[in-house]
């Protein structure tokens, strides 16, 4: 099985019809689907994995040799425990992007690169949702006005690395979650693999595509549809070899916005996204349902 790799573009052609329903079988059976032919130009991703990379080097990697994963796998691989994991962290660098907090300052093309990565991401989301709309039956627009509440939806980028593991085994590159907010595309490495997502029980490689974008639905499109887009499982695995980059771009609701159920028979509660992140944000790493029950009794 892998995960469906659907060409975008033919969204606007004679095979409209079978694109939604491809796009309509990865949200519905996958929670995650890949993109080609998206429409953000190669030569941007070219010098986006440049900047990345660049910005790691000089600015991250010394540190990340002095992180706390690094610190507590070198004292689990000293001390004479030879079975112990470490199954609360992850074995990653991460930075966070947004329009208004302190952006690397190198190298110096990262800042403008990465402002114009995430202005076409945001476009190819704000697409993604009406594509979502229309699948839903709900009016065009429906999702990206439900984000926006008296505010503006979320956007995000989280830009991480995985750097080579000496123990893969003992530790995870990223725990397995499900992902709180909206519409996440993710453009990862072209080679390392590690990211694998949940289908049917069984973990699934979400295979390296050069250039494709990577698209999972979190836990507000799986409320909003009323469970019939459930937010996938995902997890990364720690690799011996290479250094793996990732950069997340999330499209969130306001934390303002109040998310509920389209359809008139709701089966999940209706709540203020940030109450419901203050809930995620302690039970990232666990099941979904008690974080819906927990946010309805607030
Ligand atoms: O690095 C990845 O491929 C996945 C990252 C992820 O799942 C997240 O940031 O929520
Ligand atoms: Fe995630």
């Amino acid at each position: 099985m892998v995960v469906p790799v659907i060409d975008f573009s033919k969204l606007d052609g004679d095979e409209r019809a079978q694109t939604l329903a491809r796009l309509a079988n990865g949200c519905e059976e996958w929670g995650f689907f890949q993109l080609v032919n998206h429409g953000i130009p190669d030569e941007l991703l070219e010098r986006v994995k440049k900047v990345c990379a660049d910005c790691y080097k000089t600015e991250r990697e010394a540190q990340f040799k002095d992180s706390k994963p690094v610190q507590l796998l070198t004292e689990l691989l000293d001390s004479s425990d030879t079975e112990k994991k470490l199954d609360d962290l992850d074995w990653e660098d991460v930075f966070t992007l947004q329009d208004d907090n302190q952006w690397p300052s190198n190298p110096p093309e990262f800042k403008e690169t990465m402002k114009e990565y995430r202005q076409e991401l945001k476009k190819l989301a704000e697409k993604i949702m009406e594509v979502m709309d229309e699948n839903l039956g709900l009016d065009k627009g429906y999702i990206k006005r439900a984000f926006t509440g008296n505010d503006h939806p979320f956007f995000g980028t989280k830009v991480s690395h995985y750097p080579p593991c000496p123990h893969p085994d003992r530790v995870p590159g990223l725990r397995a979650h499900t992902d709180a907010g909206g519409v996440i595309l993710l453009f990862q490495d072209d080679e390392v693999g590690g990211l694998q997502c949940l289908k049917d029980n069984e973990w699934i490689d979400v295979q390296p595509i050069a250039n494709a974008i990577v698209i999972n639905t979190g836990d507000q499109i799986e409320v909003l549809s009323n469970g019939k887009y459930k937010s996938a499982w995902h997890r990364v695995l720690a690799k011996p070899d290479g250094n793996r980059r990732s950069i997340a771009s999330f499209y969130n609701p306001s934390l303002t916005a109040t998310i509920a159920p389209a359809s008139q028979t709701a089966e999940y509660p209706k709540y203020v996204f940030g109450d419901y992140m203050s809930v995620y944000i302690k039970q990232k790493f666990e099941e979904k349902e008690p974080r819906f029950q927990a946010v309805a009794a607030i």
